[in-house]
């Protein structure tokens, strides 16, 4: 088994990394990039393929980008660092910060982040600030916040986020030989379709891929400000981690968007838990209900009559669906309970 080097390290000639910055890692990133069994023949893809960017330490791809932030918020001297977040992001702060010993504040809307984030924002030892209004307000917030104080604002605003995050292209580059035709992915804040597009580009200037892929973001359909070309007061949707009104990089996200001959489009909650459970039971992949955005938009883009079938698609699966198992348990049936009998179990088995 051949041991990878750690992020910062694999690819410091494209990142922020100088002599001072300090080479931490948790075993961020080098996610797997899985072969669709059976989607792709189902949707009608060439190649059809999934970058598990769950698998990634806090599960989710922020770890990419923050392990950037925070290693930069080290070696300037910063003694806290302070988020908003729809929840991943705070759970990635929350663990680098805790292996820098870093103080790490995270502003939340109060209720609406799924509860496997806020555990680990809890046991990873952040200071939790939880609003009584979204999360547009609270990036309002700790911008105006890091104004004022030494504090190291670790949203994707920051643009060592980005840098960190360009990384999982070049990870697809690096697995396929070239860049894929067409690149899906959720749409929230609009950082990680900017930190890919960036990574595309940047791997192409560099002689490591021959093409760029078409950017395909998907925003949810009640928080689809791009898409609708105006800021939404109150977004609204199932997936929560990409329920966004007033995207930080927007303007970068139609820029790849233009660039790559790409799209951005939205999908509704139905399109989404749809996609998150098809992904689970055909695929055997559980990511988070707003990772399905991506997976959605390939359906939607499909069934419009977009030709893929010798197309070679990567849909990125942004956080994995431990994250929040209230959306999984919506839609369980209730459990009957059953005699802890071999006969009875056996008449259920034979029900199939
Ligand atoms: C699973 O954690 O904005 O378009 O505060 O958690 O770069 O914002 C999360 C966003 C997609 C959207 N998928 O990415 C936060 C936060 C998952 C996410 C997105 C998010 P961006």
């Amino acid at each position: 088994m051949s041991k990878k080097q750690c992020l910062l390290v694999r690819y410091r000639d494209f990142l922020p990394v100088t002599p001072q910055t300090p080479i931490i890692t948790i075993g961020e990133g080098d996610t797997p990039l899985v072969r669709s069994q059976r989607l792709e023949r189902e949707i009608g893809c060439g190649e059809l393929y999934f970058k598990l960017e769950g698998c990634n330490p806090t599960g989710s791809f922020k770890d990419r980008g923050m392990v950037v932030a925070v290693a930069k918020a080290v070696e300037t001297k910063n003694s806290a660092i302070i988020c908003a977040s729809t929840g991943n992001t705070s759970a990635s702060a929350a663990a680098y910060g805790a292996v820098c010993g870093l103080t790490v504040f995270v502003v939340v809307p109060k209720g609406n982040i799924a509860l496997g984030k806020l555990a680990q924002a809890i046991v990873y030892g952040a200071k939790i600030i939880a609003i009584n209004d979204n999360f547009d307000k609270a990036l309002e917030l700790v911008r105006a916040l890091t104004q004022k104080h030494h504090i190291a604002l670790v949203n994707s605003l920051n643009p060592h986020r980005i840098e960190g995050q360009k990384t999982a292209a070049f990870e697809i580059v690096d697995a396929l030989g070239d860049a894929p035709d067409y690149l899906f992915i959720p749409l929230g804040n609009a950082g990680n379709i900017t930190a890919y597009w960036r990574g595309f580009v940047h791997y192409k200037q560099a002689g490591k891929a021959k093409s760029t892929p078409r950017m395909m973001g998907f925003e949810a359909e009640g928080s689809a400000a791009i898409v609708r070309g105006k800021v939404i007061p109150n977004p609204k949707t199932v997936a929560s981690a990409i329920r966004i009104g007033n995207p930080a990089s927007w303007e970068k996200a139609v820029a790849a968007r233009d660039e790559s001959g790409g799209v951005i489009d939205y999908v509704t909650d139905e399109e989404i838990l749809s996609a998150y459970k098809l992904l689970a039971v055909k695929e055997g992949i559980f990511g988070e209900p707003a990772s399905a955005a991506s997976v959605a938009g390939l359906i939607k883009k499909a069934k419009s009559g977009t030709d893929f079938s010798k197309k070679k698609v990567v849909c990125v699966i942004t956080g994995t669906g431990l994250k929040d198992p209230d959306t999984a348990l919506q839609s369980a049936h209730t459990l009957p309970e059953i005699p802890a009998d071999l006969e009875t179990i056996e008449k259920v088995i034979a029900q199939g």
